[in-house]
């Protein structure tokens, strides 16, 4: 098979075609509802979603750089094999990387789904010594799902960490919760002590940036200002993280607006604490889907 598989072998007309972020390529995907996605191949990073009505869901700051191997400033980077600082370049290998196109398709159910893989080279097996294949799959319908699959393609077992590392655009950050995570332990990467979360809403009204372990399998985050709900979904992605950098990170930030911080919140389900072991010949799947809800919906 054509391991370079072009991007235009992807497009599928009226649902599937080219398009572009700064100098990046990129795919943009329809859906039948008048609901649109935008798929970078740099780091498989979706870099926006629009309901039926429009409206934004993801934030993508105006400052973000699109340039070869800088990483984009909002949407969905994903993170592996690293999150956070460590040994690899912060938040690890994949974001900065062009992934390649591998299969599209309208499913029967009109969800029009495009699939990017990454496997491991040797500029990457010269950072992280472990053979690996990733893949993500992208689907867009009355919801957006993203589902990463982690390979090991060498012969020793290796550990890893991977995560979402999703920016929902919200109204006002001082009006936003976030429920769901009572009850879930938290490492908070502020200097607080780690200790269990009491509370069953999340508000902001400072710098967050905070680690939870073991957290139920649906969060939410009420954006009352839109009179929204962001519901998200996960499968196989026991941890949350929820980041906001408030004003003085973001004005140390020379990729996001000053004020910025004012319309993002960043909701991350991953695997981090502790890493996954994965063996010779195995495979790790972990999905999230996000639904937005009109406030007071069921769901
Ligand atoms: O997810 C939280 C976090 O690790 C924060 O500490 C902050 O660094 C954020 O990620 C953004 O990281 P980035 O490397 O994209 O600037």
């Amino acid at each position: 098979m054509n391991r370079e598989a072009r991007l235009d072998a992807l497009f599928i007309p009226g649902r599937l075609g080219p398009a572009a972020r700064g100098g990046l390529p990129a795919i943009e995907l329809r859906h039948a509802s008048g609901a649109r996605a935008e798929l970078a191949l740099q780091g498989a990073h979706v870099t926006a979603w629009q309901g039926a009505d429009g409206a934004d869901r993801l934030f993508l700051s105006r400052c973000s750089r699109f340039q070869a191997g800088v990483p984009i400033r909002g949407g969905v980077p994903v993170v592996f094999p690293q999150f956070g600082a460590g040994p690899l370049p912060q938040h690890g290998l994949a974001r900065t990387r062009a992934w390649r196109p591998v299969r599209s398709a309208v499913e029967a159910d009109g969800a029009v789904v495009a699939v990017l893989a990454l496997e491991s080279d040797e500029a990457l097996l010269a950072l992280w010594p472990h053979p690996f294949r990733l893949e993500l799959a992208v689907a867009l319908a009355d919801t957006l799902s993203l589902s990463l699959a982690v390979e090991n393609t060498g012969t020793k077992p290796f550990a890893f960490q991977a995560a979402l590392h999703t920016y929902f655009r919200v109204s006002d950050i001082a009006g936003a919760r976030v429920i769901g995570l009572a009850g879930s332990a938290f490492q908070d990467f502020l200097g607080k002590l780690p200790g269990l979360e009491r509370r069953e809403a999340l508000a902001f009204d400072a710098e967050t940036d905070r680690l939870f372990t073991g957290v139920p399998d649906v969060v939410r985050i009420e954006d009352p200002g839109a009179r929204r709900v962001l519901r998200i979904e996960k499968r196989g992605m026991p941890d949350v993280v929820v980041w906001n950098p408030w004003i003085d990170k973001a004005r140390c930030l020379e990729d996001l607006g000053d004020n910025e911080y004012r319309t993002m919140v960043c909701v991350e389900t991953g695997a981090i604490r502790p890493p996954i072991g994965l063996a010779p010949g195995s495979r790790w799947l972990g999905r999230t889907v996000f639904r937005a809800l009109q406030e007071g919906a069921p769901g």
